[in-house]
């Protein structure tokens, strides 16, 4: 993980903005380098549609103009970070718990581009736990069904929820986060499907056909995949 590689892939991206335009703002470190660059150009006239409540607050900081997804349904671009960058430009996305938030404001735009440092792009998605948000309700039973339908996909892992020193972290919206420890995901799309058809779970952190292009830090400069 290289800050630097991520401030790079985010001021870059930040000129991809136009004055006018409706912007959603995506969540983790990569996109708040992409928030600050963007604060900086001082474009005339945008609208930003946060991811989480976290960028919420740091878009305020820096007094760019917040909006929301029923005030402004139809997003020109949404920029945000992923955990993973696979092959077709698939992500794993949600290391920030703001995984349902973020494909919401991906899905409504007419343009995304992922930013990441190099650290990010790999051959096979998976080596990152794919995170899975689900109800709290039942969620112990929830997990249970979704390590049948991991087993169906050779994934031996059951998912374990995502907890911090105070305990079971909570999504924005209220949920819980399941970590599966995939190891390697060899059909994302099967998956991806599989896992919306359990009760219980809201989301799950696989972004497939929802980036149009990637900027990628490197130590030279940028790397852009397309
Ligand atoms: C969020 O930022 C998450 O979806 C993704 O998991 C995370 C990446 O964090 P970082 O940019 O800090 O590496 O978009």
């Amino acid at each position: 993980m290289s800050d630097a590689q991520k401030r790079t892939a985010g001021e870059a991206a930040a000129e991809r903005v136009e004055p006018g335009m409706v912007v959603g703002l995506g969540t983790g470190s990569t996109a708040a380098w992409f928030v600050k660059a963007l604060a900086a150009r001082g474009l005339k006239d945008l609208r930003c549609v946060p991811t989480s409540e976290a960028t919420a607050e740091l878009a305020r900081e820096l007094g760019l103009p917040l909006s929301t997804l029923e005030d402004t349904p139809r997003i020109d671009l949404t920029v945000d970070g992923a955990d993973e960058i696979g092959p077709g430009l698939a992500l794993i996305k949600g290391g920030g718990a703001a995984l349902l938030r973020e494909k919401l404001v991906w899905e409504a735009s007419s343009r995304c581009i992922v930013i990441a440092d190099k650290g990010k792009v790999v051959e096979t998605l998976g080596a990152f736990p794919l995170p899975i948000e689900v109800i709290a309700f039942g969620h112990k039973t929830t997990a249970n069904r979704i390590a049948d339908v991991l087993a169906d996909h050779e994934i031996a892992m059951p998912a374990r929820v995502r907890t911090a020193e105070r305990g079971l972290i909570r999504t924005d919206g209220g949920n819980l986060i399941y970590d599966a420890r995939c190891g390697a995901i060899h059909d994302p799309s099967r998956l991806a499907d599989d896992l919306k058809l359990i009760t219980g779970v809201v989301e799950h952190g696989l972004f497939l056909d929802l980036a149009d292009e990637a900027i990628i830090g490197t130590d030279q400069g940028v790397e852009v995949l397309a």
